[in-house]
């Protein structure tokens, strides 16, 4: 660790709003490590951090939770992650409700903040979470220079855990029996993988032989499933999810502090799995100390991997008019 006197670990968040806020609070009850909260907005990630400091003493655990407005304070981080930017695109409705339309005020975002990290912590690992997700995963990459085990994007543990929870609730198991993956680009077109779902092992289709769960209401799980951001940004009326957002990154940045080596889906970088190149999306892969570890390839069937090529061809449309705002990565000429 590198830039301070403590052994503990350091993880910065950019962006100190409703997710950046739960993951503090997460960070501390869980004892990850010191937290460093940062936003462009003055005095409120201060505010944030002396509450949560407060909270310390009675989960009775002990880190260190600052609050920021200068990149200077993320200096040596361990674990950034990321949430700066907007959750909805200024004069549009709920009702129009896109993470698409975020694109242009969330990729200068990112050029900003992956600048900041190749200056003051290029030995980090990144989590991106701003939307359009995998898009941004990219911009951010790009800027940081940061090799690309060491950038990646959260959604699919949100998406699988969204799948898990209306299975489970189905079935009247626990969640946390249910195995199931969303894999794909985040956003309308994000591919549940049906056929892989399993409770602790057991195949759902045993469920549907034993009545249990139709294929009715599989098909209707995995249509919720697709929405269930949208639904939630429609019920909350501002805003969009956050506590389940924060945990899924909470978990991707515990396996890698910890080495856990856990499998999860994440938005990666792909350089010919599963057909596509240069570009981060949604698959599974190993996340331990070295970061993504390893990316793994599935066996899709013909009508999966159709399904995961329409999420992707999305990607590869905001990637075109990212091109367009001139945002690339240009060396710098002094
Ligand atoms: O599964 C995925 C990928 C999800 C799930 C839920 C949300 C992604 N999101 C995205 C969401 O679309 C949005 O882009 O996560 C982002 C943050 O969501 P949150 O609910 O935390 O939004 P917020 O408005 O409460 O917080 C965002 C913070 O960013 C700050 C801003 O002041 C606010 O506090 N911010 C804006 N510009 C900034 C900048 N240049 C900035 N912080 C640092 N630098």
């Amino acid at each position: 660790m590198t830039g301070t006197m403590t052994k503990r670990k350091k993880i910065s968040l950019i962006g100190s709003g409703m997710i950046g806020g739960t993951m503090a609070y997460l960070c501390a009850q869980k004892e990850l490590g010191d937290v460093v909260l940062f936003d462009v907005v003055k005095n409120m990630p201060q505010g944030k951090a002396l509450d949560l400091s407060h909270s310390s003493s009675i989960a009775d655990t002990n880190v260190k939770v600052t609050g920021t407005n200068s990149y200077e304070d993320i200096k040596g981080s361990d674990v950034v992650i990321i949430t700066a930017g907007l959750t909805k695109a200024p004069g549009k409705s709920d009702k129009e409700w896109s993470r698409d339309d975020l694109l242009p005020f969330n990729a200068k975002i990112m050029r900003e903040v992956g600048e900041n990290i190749k200056k003051y912590c290029p030995n980090a690992f990144v989590i991106v979470i701003t939307n359009p997700l995998d898009v941004m995963v990219k911009v951010l990459h790009e800027h940081s220079g940061l090799p690309k085990n060491k950038v990646c994007g959260m959604a699919g543990v949100l998406d699988s855990s969204r799948f898990r929870h209306f299975i489970a609730e189905k079935l009247n198991v626990s969640p946390r029996d249910v195995q199931a993956m969303v894999i794909g680009a985040h956003g309308d077109k994000m591919v549940p993988l049906t056929r892989y779902v399993t409770v602790n092992g057991i195949p759902l289709q045993e469920f549907i032989k034993k009545g249990r769960i139709t294929q009715e209401e599989i098909d209707e799980i995995v249509e919720r499933t697709k929405n269930a951001g949208g639904e939630i940004v429609n019920l909350l009326g501002q805003g969009s999810a956050y506590f389940a957002p924060a945990a899924s990154a909470i978990e991707m940045a515990e396996a890698y502090l910890k080495d856990k080596k856990r499998v999860l889906v994440c938005s990666c970088y792909l350089e010919g799995q599963y057909g596509h190149k240069d570009m981060f999306v949604g698959v599974p892969a190993v996340i331990g100390g070295n970061g993504v570890e390893k990316v793994i390839e599935l066996e899709l069937t013909p009508e999966e991997k159709e399904l995961f090529d329409k999420s992707v061809e999305e990607v590869r449309k905001l990637q075109k008019a990212i091109k367009a705002l001139g945002l690339e990565h240009h060396h710098h000429h002094h």
